[in-house]
């Protein structure tokens, strides 16, 4: 071919003349180009950090592939031990860590060494670090006490906490003292680059229940988003772009009064609840089929807002049903979307939700394990959860 001006000339009035063609092909490359993009939902803090961004989005790629499974304080002690490294009740059961670690940050409030169930803060700090490095992930609950009266804990159902805490300078002064030790603490939170390790927030826990002075019947729905607002926004304010927040609820009857406390969709990452098998006071045996539908709802929701959505803590104490993880666990989280399940501690022999090696549920925890579509370490770390998630 020749490149003759009079080439030129005729591709100039062929361009000329199909102008808008081009550019109209121009502009739906571009869309095409950017739908892997625009399908990736965000957690609602703008500044979040990177590896955030990504866990968010891989947390939310990942549960189309099967369940996290998560253990709370399993590095700190199981029955039996305390602090021993390595060890794991849930690892030596399965074989493999949890993929996710709860941790509970009650007394940080008064910058106490020792956390309300005597873990030590700066110990916490290096099994979150551990998590991390192995590909796990980490989710923060805080029994906080009263920020009025800061000698009431959690359980002290004092009423109009949250009214008086605005109401009262002096209790926000305090309150706001108590966020900046929680806020210098997640911000402590670093991996080995220096990065910000990511977190679920999960505060105000179990708010359709009434035993906790910001559950129900002690706070309007209007005050308790107040306080999560307040909380949000002032941790925002102080650089902690390492969150995702999660709503949990307790026990729930429907879609309404799931959301009775929802305090604007820019201010929650994660939809989840809380609800524990007691035989003893489900003479009905509902247990499986609340637990069902209250996932039913939360995925519901989840898909609309695009939420991540979990199942944030569960168990039977004790777990005295030796089938209680293929029998009840898996029928309620299987197949759901679910992004993880989580039980909570191994405190001591009359108050653990995790299998140790001659527990009676020993052999089917191993058998849940086995599932292809429960994930505990090995699984998650291969999918890189703080790297960018692939396009599908
Ligand atoms: C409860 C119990 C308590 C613990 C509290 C906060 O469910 O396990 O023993 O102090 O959680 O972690």
């Amino acid at each position: 071919m020749v490149f003759t001006g009079q080439w030129f000339c005729e591709k100039l009035i062929c361009f000329t003349a199909y102008r808008k063609q081009f550019i109209g092909i121009l502009i739906l490359s571009f869309f095409y180009a950017s739908l892997p993009i625009l399908a990736q939902s965000l957690p609602t803090n703008p500044k979040a950090t990177a590896e955030t961004k990504n866990l968010f989005a891989n947390l939310q790629r990942l549960s189309s592939k099967g369940v996290l499974f998560g253990h709370h304080d399993d590095l700190a002690y199981g029955i039996g031990w305390k602090d021993q490294p390595g060890r794991s009740d849930v690892k030596e059961v399965a074989g493999e860590f949890p993929a996710v670690f709860g941790w509970e940050i009650g007394k940080l409030e008064f910058n106490n060494s020792l956390s309300i169930d005597s873990v030590p803060f700066a110990k916490m700090r290096e099994y979150i670090q551990q998590v991390y490095a192995q590909g796990g992930v980490n989710t923060i609950s805080w029994h906080l006490n009263n920020p009025v009266e800061p000698s009431k804990t959690s359980w002290d159902k004092a009423d109009s906490t949250v009214v008086k805490l605005f109401a009262d300078k002096k209790a926000r002064k305090r309150y706001e003292s108590w966020l900046d030790n929680m806020a210098d603490f997640m911000k402590s939170l670093k991996g080995s680059k220096g990065e910000a390790i990511p977190i679920i927030f999960r505060p105000y826990h179990e708010h359709t229940g009434g035993w906790f002075w910001w559950g129900r019947g002690h706070v309007s729905p209007p005050d308790y988003g107040k306080l999560w607002r307040f909380t949000v926004d002032y941790l925002r304010k102080k650089k902690v772009n390492n969150l995702l927040y999660a709503y949990s609820t307790d026990k729930f009857t429907s879609r309404e009064d799931y959301l009775q406390n929802w305090h604007g969709d820019d201010y929650v990452d994660i939809v989840g609840f809380d609800l524990y098998h007691r035989p003893e006071s489900d003479p009905y045996n509902t247990f499986v089929a609340d637990a069902r539908r209250m996932v039913e709802t939360i995925k519901q929701i989840g898909q609309e807002k695009r939420k991540v959505w979990a199942f944030t803590e569960t168990g039977q104490e004790a777990v005295p049903f030796a089938n209680w993880w293929t029998g009840f666990l898996l029928p309620i989280i299987q197949d759901a979307g679910l992004s993880y399940v989580m039980v909570w501690r191994n405190a001591r022999l009359n108050h653990f939700y995790a299998p140790y090696p001659e527990h009676v549920s020993a052999n089917n925890f191993k058998l849940f394990a086995a599932n292809p579509k429960v994930l505990f370490q090995i699984k998650t770390a291969a999918e890189n959860l703080y790297a960018p998630a692939p396009a599908n």
